[in-house]
């Protein structure tokens, strides 16, 4: 068994949010990364690589251009504090120029700050998953993406849930060239972003399964009934589930998710992994077990798939172990 690529930058660290109402420490912090990091090096399985940069022309193919001028225009415009939206209307047809009106007009919850380096900590976190989807294309068989910030609650021209630019977006974007993309988001939350990218196409799968919305965040989005529009119609799937399900619950609607997949017939697989569907997670109510990560990894391995897998959330301190847990899936 070859060694599973893990594409990893050390720059992700220059990205360290705080809550607006400071009372709790914000969970989407370095140290994620860096456990995973230290629990991957003790192992033979994997070799660490590091991000080529991705293009802008990639990323604008993905999220519309007044978005990326504005998450551009940061670096000249903004110091190196946190600034958060107060100020919201997302239907404006004008031409907004201001800094707070923008920032209110691409935002969708005040849970994702912006400073000066936003763009380029965004870039680094979509390189890597870039990056890892490259070396799919190239011919490995799984790459793991190990950034931050996380990607896939980010939409065309929203930020949101900590997420910037939508990595597992920009990763299914470069590979629906080589051929079609399923990509699974098994992440505690609904996949909006991702949802909101492909929404209207035919040649990208989406299929989340979340906690229902009218329970948790992202609260607009991930209802059932969202099955795609057009092209799109039947290619976007929503499974919802309960507060506290547990490994047996969450197996039969990853069955379900497979199936979808499976009808599919993808070139290619993207797994969105949120690690926030554990039973000691800050954020998530889901009780699944560090070794149900490995169970859910050799199901979705032996549809046998060229699979790229993408970190998005996950707040505790160990979250390692359960990365570990999962590619350990993958192996053998
Ligand atoms: N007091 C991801 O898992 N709301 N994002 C948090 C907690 C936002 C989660 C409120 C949750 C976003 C990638
Ligand atoms: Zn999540």
């Amino acid at each position: 068994m070859d060694k599973i690529p893990v594409v990893y930058s050390a720059d992700h660290k220059k990205h360290n949010p705080f809550y607006l109402f400071g009372v709790d420490e914000h969970p989407e912090k370095p140290d994620r990364i860096e456990n995973i990091l230290k629990e991957i090096k003790k192992l033979d399985m994997a070799e660490i690589c590091e991000p080529e940069t991705v293009n802008i022309g990639l990323i604008k193919e993905v999220h519309l251009d007044g978005y990326i001028n504005f998450l551009q225009s940061l670096k000249k415009n903004i110091s190196n504090e946190y600034r958060f939206p107060i100020n919201f209307y997302h239907e404006s047809n004008r031409n907004l120029i201001g800094f707070r009106s923008l920032l209110g007009r691409y935002s969708f919850d005040v849970s994702t700050p912006v400073k000066k380096n936003t763009f380029q900590c965004a870039l680094v976190s979509a390189s890597v998953s870039y990056t890892a989807a490259k070396l799919i294309k190239d011919g490995k068989s799984v790459v793991y993406a190990a950034g931050r910030p996380p990607g896939h609650h980010a939409m065309k021209s929203l930020m949101g849930g900590f997420c910037y630019l939508n990595n597992a977006a920009i990763a299914a974007q470069y590979l629906s060239k080589f051929g079609s993309v399923a990509v699974l988001d098994v992440d505690y939350h609904h996949g909006n972003g991702t949802q909101d990218v492909f929404y209207d196409r035919g040649d990208v799968l989406t299929v989340s399964i979340h906690i229902n919305p009218n329970l948790s965040f992202p609260y607009y989005w991930g209802f059932e009934d969202e099955i795609g529009v057009g092209l799109g119609k039947g290619r976007n799937f929503n499974i919802t589930l309960d507060n506290n399900i547990g490994n047996d619950i969450y197996h039969e609607a990853l069955e379900r998710a497979l199936n979808k997949v499976v009808d599919f017939k993808p070139n290619f697989l993207i797994i969105s992994l949120g690690l926030d569907t554990y039973e000691n997670d800050s954020i998530g109510t889901f009780k699944l077990t560090t070794d149900y990560y490995k169970k859910m990894a050799q199901t979705i391995k032996s549809l046998n798939y060229p699979t790229v897998v993408i970190q998005e959330g996950g707040y505790y301190d160990d979250l390692g172990k359960n990365v570990v847990s999962f590619l350990s899936g993958f192996c053998g």
